[in-house]
């Protein structure tokens, strides 16, 4: 037991319009997640959900930014900055934050912590882009925007909780999208961050793809943070999300490229931190898809089959 990983659960659904995403760090636990990471020789600690505010309770137009739109911005701002804290502390103790959510805005937290002692690169599992700021989102929803946030794009760029410190664009690579937002598409063009596509993956092979995700991500930092959302994955295999698209990876493509990321971690232990989310057990099959959430993580951290 090398390696010690720290369950933080961030059992939060202000990001999303459907509720049951905050029961996502439940689900996932009692899939077996822990078993799995004892069984790829990692010792895990949890700490058990941070404390959550019920959505119902609050205002969702309370606290709006600057310019444009971004539901439950205060309580993200609350939340995110917790989990910044829980992830900063954790790597300053030497062991591995592991992120459960809730919907993926606590991403703005998890980079946030992860890039406060390090220069950081991201390697991004998603259908979506989630690079829309409170001045181009189509929804308002938060789990649209992490990825803006944390790079302090629009609105967000005049909040000091937002940007993440140590994560510059050119070190972040999307693996598998296939719903990009017509504004989102003119910001990725734009931008210094690598896009592999569902069709990238079709042509050369998860493996491939994952591999040349982690140069990117990789090169002049000094860690990797893995952002997995399920809904990256095709819907008939995890179906309890709450925005599925179709086309997305196999059971089996995901846990190759998983298994590519911890290959590669064995050898020059690149990985630093990780966020697991959009798990929804409200719209799930017989929790499927937290059990799968539960088996990648144990992939990424080396569970193999024999
Ligand atoms: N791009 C859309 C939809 C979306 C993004 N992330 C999820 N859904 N899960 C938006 O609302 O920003
Ligand atoms: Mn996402
Ligand atoms: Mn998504």
């Amino acid at each position: 037991m090398e390696r010690t990983v720290r369950i933080i659960g961030a059992p939060m659904d202000y990001g999303a319009n459907r509720r049951g995403v905050d029961m996502g760090p439940s689900a996932i636990r009692y899939a077996g997640l822990a078993d799995g990471l004892e069984r790829a020789a990692v010792e895990p600690i949890d700490d058990g959900d941070l404390s959550m505010p019920r959505a119902e309770e609050r205002d969702p137009d309370a606290g709006q930014p600057s310019r444009g739109t971004a539901k439950f911005l205060r309580e993200v701002e609350d939340v995110c900055t917790r989990v910044g804290d829980r992830v900063a502390a954790t790597l300053a103790d030497g062991e591995f934050p592991l992120v459960l959510g809730g919907d993926h805005s606590v991403a703005i937290g998890s980079l946030g912590g992860s890039a406060r002692a390090a220069d950081l690169g991201a390697i991004w599992f998603d259908a979506h882009a989630d690079l829309n700021t409170p001045e181009t989102t189509p929804s308002g929803n938060v789990h649209g925007m992490p990825l803006a946030a944390a790079l302090g794009r629009g609105a967000f760029g005049e909040t000091d909780w937002a940007p993440a410190p140590r994560l510059q664009e050119s070190s972040i690579a999307y693996v598998g999208l296939r719903s990009i937002d017509e504004r989102e598409r003119e910001l990725i063009r734009d931008s210094e961050m690598t896009a592999f596509t569902m069709s990238d993956i079709d042509q050369r092979g998860v493996s491939t793809v994952v591999e040349e995700a982690l140069e990117i991500a990789t090169d002049g930092t000094d860690g990797v943070h893995v952002s997995l959302d399920l809904d990256w994955l095709d819907p008939k295999t995890a179906p309890g999300v709450g925005t599925p698209v179709r086309g997305g990876v196999t059971y089996r493509e995901a846990h190759a490229a998983l298994e590519a990321l911890s290959r590669r971690d064995e050898a020059d232990g690149v990985l630093r931190s990780m966020d697991v989310v959009e798990v929804n057990p409200i719209l799930d099959e017989a929790n499927e898809t937290a059990t799968l959430a539960a088996e990648l993580t144990a992939s990424t951290f080396g569970k193999r089959i024999l």
